[in-house]
This record gives C-alpha cells, sequence and structure tokens, in this order.
C-alpha cells in the first residue's frame, strides 16, 4: 500500500482504504444540452469543445495523491484526461490566439452555485493541471464531478473544480468560490498548510462576542477563543471554520448546526456540549474532554480524537458521550478504531 509518511502532508491522514468521500456540491445543474468545455477569456478565438472533442486530444493518465482541506488524504488515485497545457496548444490555434496578458485562469463549474476556484496560469500549468475524463478507467461518475473536472495535483482538493464547463484566462486574479466565501487559502499548498487566511475579526470584535457568549448564526473564521471561559456559549448556526477553542471552558455550548470544519478543541472542556448536526471535518479534539458530549448528525470526516504525537492526556469519552455509529466509517481507520474501543463498541 502507498502509505509512506513522506507523501502526506502536515496535518492530514489517510481516508480508509477503499474511501473517498464526497465533498461540495452533489451534482450538476440539471439540462440536457450535450456537455462542453469553454476556453475563454484572454484567448481568441473562443474555444468550445464537447466531451467527444476533448477525448479526442492526446490523453495523459496519472495517480493523484488528493489532500483535502478536512484533512483526509488519499494516495495514488488514478485519473485520465487532457493536460490544461495539451488543451491550451490545442486552443492556441496562432502564437498570438494566447494573449501573454493571461497570468491566472479560473475554472467554472456548471453546477448551482457556478462554483469556481483560480491558480496562477504558470502553477496551473507546472502543477499538471488535468481536464479529466476518467477515475480508475471509467467514466467519472456524476457525484465526483463527472463528466469532465478539473484535478489540480499538489494543491487541496477544493482548487479541483467539479462538472467543469469553462477555463477562463484572466489578466487579474479572480477569487473562487470558497477562497471568496469561506476564507480558504488561494494558494491551497498542503506541504505549507495554507488552508485558510486569516480572519479579519478584530480583537476588540471577538473580545465583545466573547463577553456576550452569543455567537449564533455569525460567520467568525478563525476566532481566536482559546482559553476563554464560554460555559454555555450558543453558537448555534456559526460559521466558526479554523476556530480555536484550544483549552476553553465549553460545558454545555451549543453547536447545533455550526460549521466547525477544523477546529481547534484540543484540552477543551466539552462536557454536555451539543454538537448536532454540526459540521466537524478535519476539527481536533486532541484530549479533550467530551462525556455527555452530544455530536449525534455531525459529519465527522478528518476529524482528530487521538494523536499519538501531541497528547497529552487522552481525549475523554465514554458512554455517556453520544455519537452515531454509523459516523464512525467517517474517520480514518485509526481514530474510528480507537473510539469504538472507547465507546463500547465493537
Ligand atoms: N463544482 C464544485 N466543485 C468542487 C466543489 C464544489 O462544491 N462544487 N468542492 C470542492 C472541494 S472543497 C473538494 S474537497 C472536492 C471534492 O471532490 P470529491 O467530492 O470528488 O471528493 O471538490 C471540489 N470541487
Ligand atoms: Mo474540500
Amino acid at each position: 500500500m502507498a502509505s509512506s509518511p513522506d507523501r502526506l502532508p502536515p496535518g492530514q491522514h489517510l481516508a480508509a482504504e477503499g474511501k473517498w468521500p464526497l465533498v461540495g456540491e452533489r451534482r450538476p445543474r440539471p439540462g440536457d444540452a450535450p456537455w462542453t468545455v469553454a476556453v475563454a477569456g484572454l484567448i481568441a478565438p473562443l474555444r468550445i469543445y464537447t466531451l467527444d472533442q476533448l477525448a479526442a486530444l492526446p490523453q495523459t493518465e496519472m495517480a493523484v495523491d488528493i489532500h483535502c482541506v478536512t484533512r483526509w488524504s488519499k494516495l495514488d488515485v488514478p485519473v485520465r484526461g487532457v493536460l490544461l497545457a495539451d488543451l491550451l496548444a490545442d486552443a492556441s490555434t496562432t502564437e498570438a490566439s494566447l494573449d501573454e496578458s493571461a497570468r491566472y485562469v479560473s475554472f467554472v463549474a456548471n453546477s448551482e452555485r457556478n462554483h469556481s476556484t483560480s491558480l496562477p496560469l504558470a502553477d496551473a500549468l507546472q502543477l499538471g493541471a488535468l481536464v479529466a475524463l476518467e477515475t480508475y478507467s471509467e467514466p467519472l461518475p456524476e457525484q465526483r464531478g463527472g463528466p469532465v473536472r478539473m484535478i489540480v495535483p499538489g494543491r487541496y482538493f477544493y482548487k479541483s473544480v467539479k462538472w467543469l464547463a469553462r477555463i477562463e484566462l484572466l489578466r487579474d486574479d479572480r477569487l473562487g468560490y470558497w477562497e471568496a466565501e469561506a476564507g480558504y487559502h488561494n494558494t491551497a499548498d498542503p506541504w505549507r498548510e495554507q488552508r485558510y487566511v486569516a480572519s479579519n475579526l478584530g480583537k476588540g470584535q471577538a473580545a465583545a462576542l466573547i463577553a456576550a457568549r452569543d455567537f449564533s448564526g455569525r460567520d467568525l473564521l478563525g476566532i481566536d477563543a482559546a482559553d476563554r471561559e464560554l460555559v454555555g456559549l450558543d453558537a448555534r448556526r456559526a460559521l466558526l471554520r479554523n476556530a480555536d477553542f484550544r483549552r476553553a471552558d465549553l460545558r454545555e455550548a451549543r453547536f447545533d448546526g455550526a460549521n466547525l470544519s477544523n477546529a481547534h478543541f484540543e484540552l477543551a472542556d466539552l462536557r454536555r456540549a451539543i454538537f448536532l448536526d454540526a459540521d466537524l471535518e478535519g476539527a481536533d479534539f486532541t484530549s479533550a474532554d467530551l462525556r455527555g458530549a452530544d455530536l449525534r448528525a455531525a459529519s465527522l470526516f478528518g476529524a482528530t480524537f487521538y494523536d499519538p504525537h501531541r497528547a497529552e492526556r487522552a481525549v475523554q469519552i465514554d458512554q455517556t458521550t453520544r455519537l452515531d455509529p454509523a459516523r464512525l466509517d467517517d474517520l480514518v481507520p485509526f481514530q474510528s478504531e480507537r473510539l469504538r474501543g472507547a465507546l463500547g463498541l465493537s
């Protein structure tokens, strides 16, 4: 099995063998027009490719290492399709047709929210960005972005747009969906752990919210609430990606429906806290106290409960901690096995 640690970027775990979590949108925008991919922007004339035309271009096969920002990785995923470099070579019918002022490339999806992401053009080419048509020797399944998606090796997987409809060459960068809406880092290099940009919340604002113990419904990306006394905090439906709650006293806090992906709860007191329907993807609970906490229907992809390298004490979990046994399958094997043991499940 390909699991050499030197291929796992910092803070990532391998997903269970054979598992490939589905993340983000689940389907393209409905419609029966034949699928096309436009190559547009600073290129003249605009080119529109049908799937047959894409399949007729030189095909490249590669094994990619997928690294999701929510900490799961999957190595050696076989994909096949047209290198962006080959597609642009085909689309540039003359030397002059790709404008030399093109510095960025935006990949736009045909999906409900017109999802997109962008990269510096030179990076996309150098990383071997692929317009992918197949995975595991089969046409890409629809939920994986079929019939055609981007695969950008060497970047967090949010740079790999599903249901690719348009490749736009730009002079100035245009932030993508997650980058603009959720504070995801625009470079997204997993080896440098570029997951999020710093939050724009001022220290004063954060202090006032912490004093009021009311985060409900607010967007507080990356808030620093480490070491705070926050018993009974109301954080229902709050957006708390990458929030820092290390060592905080969060007994009986309410996180129902909150987005806590990649939040830090190391050594936090979470007794009787409620995480119903919360997004806990990539959250870190190392050495936290979760006795009596309710994590039912919370999404746990990539969450950490045990870290053998830095556990000051074991996470406190017992039969009073409520968790859906089925959700344990979302965890990487080492985490789910240890949790099953602690919960008395086999
Ligand atoms: N159109 C579209 N593309 C998308 C997303 C999305 O929500 N919509 N999510 C991104 C994110 S965050 C990830 S991790 C991967 C997930 O791809 P997968 O579902 O095949 O694992 O798709 C990326 N591309
Ligand atoms: Mo992601």
